[in-house]
């Protein structure tokens, strides 16, 4: 009969150590020198699961905010260019960042494309991550502020599954809310699980296909990128 390796009992799960903590040391270093690059642009960084809705919410953002503030896209695949050139189609200045099959962006893929990347005259620059609620959570990008997308469609059960993302989001963004009527998805829920992990986190939901909380999340935009400003000129 085949005998157990180890002398501990089985149990139904594992709690497994982090041993690339180290590494992301590094990332912290080029991180800061983004910080120091980027002194009056604000920056966001926006995480989620493949298929929220980023992309679809970083071209009408772009459509609402043209006449108010200059925005620019920074935005990482595992591959193809699709992304920025859906952003470029609707007149955002974008550049794609091609992961080569990585699962997030590291900030050194930040700072070498910010090398290829116009930004004079930019007040806010977007970071799309790649779609993926566990990596990207432990790679600061020098952003101000880190926003997690969560569609409607992905179920309300995922702040408790993968806290990190949610305890370093400034903000939870509900997409899709469209369909909210026709999914199993509380609003509610959803955000007194976040808020049990990132007492501080604010929720919005919005729909970017019918409009619904665009006003609310753009004036949150504009309102940080004024913040950012004010806080330099008084500095
Ligand atoms: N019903 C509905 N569908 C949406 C909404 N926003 C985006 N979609 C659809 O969701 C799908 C994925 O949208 P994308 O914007 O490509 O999602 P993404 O997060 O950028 O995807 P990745 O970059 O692959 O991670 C597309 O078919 C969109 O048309 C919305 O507000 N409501
Ligand atoms: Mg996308």
């Amino acid at each position: 009969m085949h005998k157990p390796k180890s002398n501990q009992a089985p149990v139904g799960s594992v709690q497994c150590e982090n041993t690339t903590l180290n590494l992301l040391k590094v990332n912290d270093f080029v991180a800061k020198a983004i910080r120091e690059r980027l002194p009056d642009i604000l920056v966001i960084n926006v995480c989620s699961s493949p298929g929220s809705g980023k992309t679809t919410l970083m071209q009408e953002t772009g459509k609402r905010l043209h006449d108010k503030l200059n925005m620019a896209v920074l935005v990482g695949d595992p591959e193809t260019e699709r992304d920025a050139i859906r952003m470029r189609d609707v007149g955002i200045n974008a550049l794609q960042i091609v992961t080569g099959g990585m699962c997030h962006i590291e900030a050194q893929m930040i700072y070498q494309a910010l090398d290829h990347i116009d930004l004079t005259g930019v007040d806010l620059l977007f970071i799309e991550n790649v779609g993926n609620l566990v990596c990207p959570a432990a790679f600061d990008l020098g952003e101000d502020f880190r926003v997690t997308v969560l569609a409607s469609t992905e179920g309300d059960d995922k702040p408790k599954k993968y806290p990190r993302m949610f305890l370093t989001s400034e903000l939870l963004v509900v997409s899709k809310s469209d369909l909210l009527p026709y999914v199993p998805f509380s609003v509610e829920a959803v955000t007194k699980d976040a808020r049990e992990v990132n007492p501080d986190i604010e929720v919005m939901s919005l729909s970017s296909l019918k409009g619904d909380g665009m006003d609310q999340w753009c004036d949150w935009l504009i309102e940080k990128v004024k913040t950012k400003k004010g806080i330099l000129a008084e500095s």
